[in-house]
């Protein structure tokens, strides 16, 4: 026979079926035994009776092969929360495919620390709560990528391995190279501003890197990076408003596609108002001490507190959980970071903030090879480290520019999850690679500071 996926059953009622799938929950009552099988469509009840027998030995997490009957359940029995609960399946052989040991936790009702939830990933990524987390990254990520083609970009792989480190402030992983020096990419800026030179719009969904130092609830030191770029911008605003569609789509499509996973979570996607606001960094600055009196103005950045405040500023004058702030220093910014003509001191960048946490960066870039070599001699950086990248320029580039975002960034926002780990599948940070590590001086001989200076600052 035939295996049919639990959420197909209902179309199978008085007729057998084979189902397969782990026990998500076992429950006994007298005689008869209740188990609630899971697949990757969701959960079916299977009932044992009239002798428990063939039930026997079933524990939660066992792989299990079932035949039997789909039959209507008693309305009283109905079960609105499950797509399968106006029906059961009576079981008439069960084989067992894989055994599992007793549990050292609940895994239905999961209530586990980060740590635990983390130490546990293979087993706890069962839970349908957490499951749910990745659904809608993917979800974010695929909105992410047909947004980019409808809008004309081409995709490529960036390459991880890298000879520089870009994005300097934040920390680069060296790695030993066959003896030579190299390291994980921070970013996959340099390529995607190289293949404006051949494709115009370019997009990636990569990984990055960053050896942060700190243990936060918005760092990572392996993230997913959604990066696009583009060239013959007219003005270094149409980034924002490319920046701006792409993230309505991903709201758009999560409110079309997740709305049981969003629930789980008791979710509301953010709102964005008419239009996403814009804000300098300096007015930014001086509307919060207005309304704080906390004196941030010197800042060459906004604060994580900044950032919150400025949300509640966004959502009560504009209705928008989002705003863009721009204009953040040009010393404080990277090397390939255009300044605005009519300030220098600033540049004509952006984060985006969402629910008060950033989850994008963008802005212009300087695209005349003169002023690239000019700024990268004025950093105290090496021309021949970036002589490869500079080809891009010295041949012929229009004005251009790009944004990043966050994939786990912006699920955290969404989710309201306390800690951008519980985003990842596999987080990676200074105290975990799967496993917790035991830290130590001599755990990070070789982690190097970029030689980049003025560059973005880590919060
Ligand atoms: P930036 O360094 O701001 O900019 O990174 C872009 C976006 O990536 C996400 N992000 C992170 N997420 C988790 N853990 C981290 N450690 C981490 N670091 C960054 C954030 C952030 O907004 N090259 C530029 C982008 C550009 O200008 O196109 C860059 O990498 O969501």
């Amino acid at each position: 026979m035939q295996r049919v996926l639990n959420i197909e059953t209902i179309k199978y009622i008085n007729k057998n079926v084979k189902v397969c799938g782990w026990v998500n929950s076992r429950r006994d009552h007298g005689g008869i035994v209740f188990l609630d099988l899971r697949d990757r469509s969701g959960i079916l009840q299977i009932v044992v009776t009239p002798t428990a027998e063939l039930a026997k030995d079933i524990k939660n997490e066992y792989v299990l092969e079932i035949e039997g009957k789909i039959q209507k359940r008693p309305i009283k029995m109905f079960n609105p929360e499950l797509e399968t609960g106006e029906i059961e399946l009576k079981a008439e052989n069960i084989n067992i495919l894989a055994k599992a040991e007793t549990l050292p936790f609940d895994l239905k009702d999961l209530n586990v620390s980060l740590p635990v939830l983390l130490d546990y990933r293979p087993i706890t990524l069962r839970n349908k709560k957490i499951q749910a987390i990745f659904k809608i990254e993917e979800e974010a990520i695929n909105s992410f990528r047909k947004t980019m083609k409808d809008l004309g970009f081409a995709e490529f792989q960036a390459p991880t391995i890298v000879p520089v480190a870009t994005e300097g402030g934040a920390e680069v992983f060296h790695i030993d190279y066959f003896n030579g020096d190299a390291y994980l990419a921070q970013s996959p800026q340099l390529y995607k501003q190289i293949l404006v030179g051949v494709f115009e719009r370019i997009f990636t969904i990569t990984r990055a890197y960053r050896a942060e130092p700190s243990v936060t609830t918005r760092h990572l030191t392996e993230y997913i990076s959604l990066d696009a770029e583009m060239g013959f911008i007219n003005s270094w605003q149409d980034l924002m408003d490319f920046c701006e569609t792409v993230i309505r789509n991903i709201f758009l499509d999560l409110g079309k596609s997740c709305q049981k996973e969003l629930k789980l979570f008791s979710a509301t996607l953010p709102k964005l108002g008419e239009k996403i606001p814009r804000l300098k960094m300096k007015e930014a600055q001086e509307i919060i001490f207005k309304r704080t009196q906390r004196d941030n103005r010197e800042s060459p950045d906004l604060e994580p507190e900044d950032e919150k405040e400025i949300y509640e500023f966004a959502k009560e004058k504009y209705g928008s959980e989002l705003i863009f702030i721009s204009h953040y220093p040009t010393k404080k910014r990277p090397f390939y970071t255009f300044p605005d003509p009519k300030d220098p001191e600033y540049t004509l960048s952006f984060d985006l903030l969402c629910r008060g946490l950033e989850i994008v960066t963008g802005g212009q870039r300087i695209n005349d090879y003169e002023k690239l070599v000019k700024n990268i001699k004025k950093r105290k950086m090496k021309i021949k480290d970036f002589k490869f990248y500079l080809q891009a320029f010295k041949y012929g580039m229009p004005p251009e520019g790009g944004f990043c975002l966050g994939a786990e960034r912006i699920v955290k926002q969404i989710l309201d999850l306390e800690n951008v780990r519980e985003a990842s599948l596999f987080p990676r940070d200074m105290a975990r690679i799967d496993q917790r590590l035991s830290v130590s001086k001599k755990r990070n001989p070789r982690r190097k500071t970029s030689s980049l200076s003025g560059n973005k600052l880590k919060k």
